[in-house]
């Protein structure tokens, strides 16, 4: 967006700033280089005049509804128009046909009730406020007149909104597509139950929402030839396993275990539970309650919504039987046992807890405290068994635990697939994405580079997208539009999942082979990608790397790389599991192939992800997307907060200002004939009389020596920096006529 401008005194621009990101003011004095500025806040800085921007004098103080309108396409005029609608509780703002949604932080019920959906209804895009209900809407009429898959896309950053969207607009789908009048549970009233029924398993209070999603979701809903919902399909990306077993101080674990803590004292016996404080896996954090949540209502909602998407009773049962387990697994602890390096349960308290836990899980206690303390060997001569040391025991006993989880968290989800059921005859279906947006910490991790891998493969999408419609524009309008060039992300996408050569490439060999350690397998990328443009290794780095991702530079620590990147479930733990007494248990852990049953083997999660968004991408290929970026205004969580910084931030990181960039490379403003002579048809004021609007719009643009503009059927199509230029020329000419006027009525006096 780094445009030439034309900036002359009495120009009112925008210039950086440390605190706030941009702020405004009136050009008084010009030396050379340096602009000195009265901002609007009544300051006086001075600023280098190629940093600084245009502003628009004539953009309407409550914003405009959609950025394309406004007359300067930059950084500071689109953080400006989303603040002022924000402040007016106008959350939604569209950049073309991507819509921004700023997080309110408060109910703002009018947006959402039924009337507002009777309104959107098929209404025209854009001839309402902008609105989730009219992107649902464009996307069912899409698909409708097109015969054609949608999708769409939301992202963000933790917080910003994404599943609340991305649940209104299932409703907004169920409303259009639901059969009205039907008796029973019909399939968008699973679809619609699905929510809560994953929130309670794969959601939990984090540092940065009380409510986050920690796994990605594409939700495929599918449409019958009378355009009803006749199927859904729900995909899941990488749940966080570590959670389960690991909590610090304000987040907690997964609410599923909460809300069970908190169930009625029949299923509290039942469970076999207590009080959340009590168990290690929910005390390590002292917050265990959530504001504005009742985790006791919250379970009964969980078993009425398990109830619709088809989980029975007994299947109920048994998946909070195995909830309590966990928690009981987590209690038993480990001291040094009589043999060298062994282990043995600490005391009564961890008998009592392993016991209880073996009978959750309907599964031997002895076998149990086995596959916890010991491991078998397996050597040519035959199998060994090895104790394990308390540390090693209890990180077994931390494995059992996220394994148990994280098969359980795919179970359901199976389920309600299988529940609500595909359909095979489908003609058309809607996909709706709610995936983590880009990540970059203080310390990041194989889970940041998996993610941030996600957005930029979608990153790629979108900006072939945005292009596309660009030139669709140009095309309508029959203008030329050969040399509108954008740069592409494909080198980074090489970098991380090329085969073989990647990153993930090359931690897999690191994985397989015996003697790899993360010094290793770092030093291996350091030679690999000596002078590759999008990787560094930082001063002094001995595992760190640094990525330049196309929202920014990302340092990863890569320490624990290989472990995260393994994914195999203990021989032992599969064994005990499989033998369960419970079908419900035993099916989580189905007997391994023959070759695999001996030795834990192993398989790669990078991989497995790289596989799982290959297969995303491809059917959102086969889909017309329409894209939802959620903004969250400020850190704090509360509503009329905007913090300036953090916002052009996640609008750099959601590729809304790379949208604007494409644009800005070819001609990001549009004016109708008549629109451009109100404006500046004061520059020629003669070519006016007489000539038709499309010859008057070119005899100015000519006369004013612009290069590279186009005439299209109905619009003049400006480069970069050429309606500043106008509006300079314009500024000029307002000002003399008005130092004019006054000599004149000076000398009338
Ligand atoms: V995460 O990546 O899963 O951690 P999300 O999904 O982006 O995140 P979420 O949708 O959970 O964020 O929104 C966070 C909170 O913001 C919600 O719990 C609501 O309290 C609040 N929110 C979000 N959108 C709206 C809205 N349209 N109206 C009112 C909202 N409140
Ligand atoms: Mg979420």
């Amino acid at each position: 967006m780094g445009t030439p401008v034309n900036i002359i005194v009495g120009s009112h621009v925008w210039a950086e700033d440390s605190e706030v990101a941009w702020v405004d003011g009136e050009v008084k004095e010009i030396h050379g280089r340096d602009a000195t500025i009265i901002t609007t806040t009544g300051k006086t800085i001075v600023a280098d005049i190629s940093s600084m921007y245009p502003k628009d004098t004539e953009a309407p103080p409550a914003g405009v509804d959609d950025m394309t309108k406004l007359a300067y396409l930059h950084e500071p005029g689109v953080l400006h128009n989303l603040a002022c609608r924000f402040a007016l509780n106008e959350i939604y703002t569209y950049t073309g046909n991507i819509l921004i949604a700023v997080n309110p932080f408060q109910r703002l019920p009018h947006l959402y009730e039924i009337h507002m959906m009777e309104q959107y209804k098929g209404t025209a895009f854009g001839e309402l406020s902008p609105h989730l209900f009219a992107v649902a809407d464009t996307c069912y009429r899409a698909m409708i007149n097109e015969q054609g898959s949608q999708s769409i896309l939301v992202s963000g950053e933790s917080g910003a909104g994404k599943t609340e969207t991305t649940k209104m607009l299932m409703r907004y789908l169920a409303f259009m597509g639901g059969r009205s009048g039907t008796e029973g549970r019909t399939v968008e009233q699973q679809v619609l139950e699905s929510n809560p029924v994953l929130e309670a398993f794969g959601n939990a209070k984090t540092v940065k929402n009380n409510n986050s999603s920690r796994f990605g979701k594409f939700v495929e809903i599918q449409f019958d030839n009378n355009w009803k919902i006749s199927g859904a399909a729900i995909r899941t990306y990488l749940l966080e396993r570590s959670r389960v077993c690991q909590v610090s101080d304000p987040e907690r674990n997964y609410h599923c275990f909460y809300m069970l803590c908190a169930a009625p004292a029949e299923d509290i016996n039942r469970y076999k539970l207590g009080d959340p404080r009590t168990f290690h896996y929910l005390n390590q954090s002292s917050c265990y309650e959530v504001a504005n949540v009742d985790d006791a209502r919250e379970y009964l909602e969980t078993r009425n919504a398990m109830d619709v998407v088809g989980i029975s009773q007994e299947e109920q049962d048994a998946i909070f039987r195995v909830v309590s387990a966990i928690l009981h697994l987590g209690n038993i602890d480990f001291i040094k046992g009589d043999e060298v390096d062994s282990s043995k349960l600490k005391d009564d308290k961890s008998f009592y807890h392993l016991q209880t836990a073996a009978e959750l899980l309907m599964c031997d206690k002895k076998a149990l405290e086995d596959s916890l303390c010991k491991r078998v060997i397996v050597t040519p001569d035959g199998n060994i068994t090895k104790p394990l040391d308390p540390d090693s025991a209890t990180l077994s006993r931390d494995a059992l635990a996220k394994t148990v989880y994280s098969r359980l968290f795919d179970w359901i989800v199976d389920k309600i697939n299988s529940s609500i059921g595909q359909d095979p005859n489908s003609s058309s279906l809607i996909g709706v994405l709610d995936i983590y947006g880009f990540e970059s910490f203080k310390i990041n991790s194989f889970e940041q580079l998996c993610i941030n891998l996600t957005n930029e493969k979608l990153q790629q999408h979108f900006n072939q997208h945005v292009f596309k419609m660009e030139q669709e524009e140009y095309t309508k309008d029959e203008i030329n539009w050969s040399y509108v060039e954008f740069v592409d992300n494909q080198d980074v996408l090489d970098l991380i999942e090329k085969k073989p050569g990647g990153i993930i490439a090359l931690l897999d060999e690191a994985c397989m082979f015996p003697k790899s350690t993360h010094e290793t397998f770092a030093q291996k990328m350091y030679q690999t990608y000596k002078g590759h443009k999008r990787f560094k290794k930082p001063k002094l780095a001995r595992t760190d790397f640094t990525v330049n991702h196309y929202a920014g530079d990302v340092t990863y620590e890569a320490d624990h790389f290989l472990d995260k990147n393994k994914d195999y479930v203990v021989a032992e733990h599969q064994a005990l599991l499989n033998a369960s007494t419970c079908s419900f248990v035993a099916n989580l852990f189905p007997p391994l192939p023959e070759e695999t049953s001996k030795q834990s083997k192993f398989s790669s999660i990078g991989t497995r992800f790289k596989q799982q968004l290959q297969a995303l991408m491809e059917t959102l290929s086969t889909t017309e997307p329409h894209y939802i970026r959620c903004v969250k205004p400020n850190t704090v969580l509360k509503p009329g907060i905007f913090e300036n910084v953090n916002v052009l931030n996640q609008l750099r990181c959601g590729g809304v200002l790379e949208a604007i960039r494409i644009s800005c490379a070819g001609y990001p403003t549009k004016r109708t004939f008549d629109e451009f002579l109100d404006r500046f048809g004061l520059l020629a004021p003669d070519i006016l009389d007489g000539s038709d609007e499309k010859s008057a719009c070119i005899a100015i643009c000519d006369r004013m020596g612009l290069k590279g503009y186009q005439i299209g059927k109905s619009k003049v199509f400006l480069r970069a920096g050429q309606m500043a230029e106008l509006d300079a020329r314009r500024t000029k000419i307002l000002a003399d006529s008005a130092r004019c006027i006054q000599r004149q009525i000076r000398t009338h006096l």
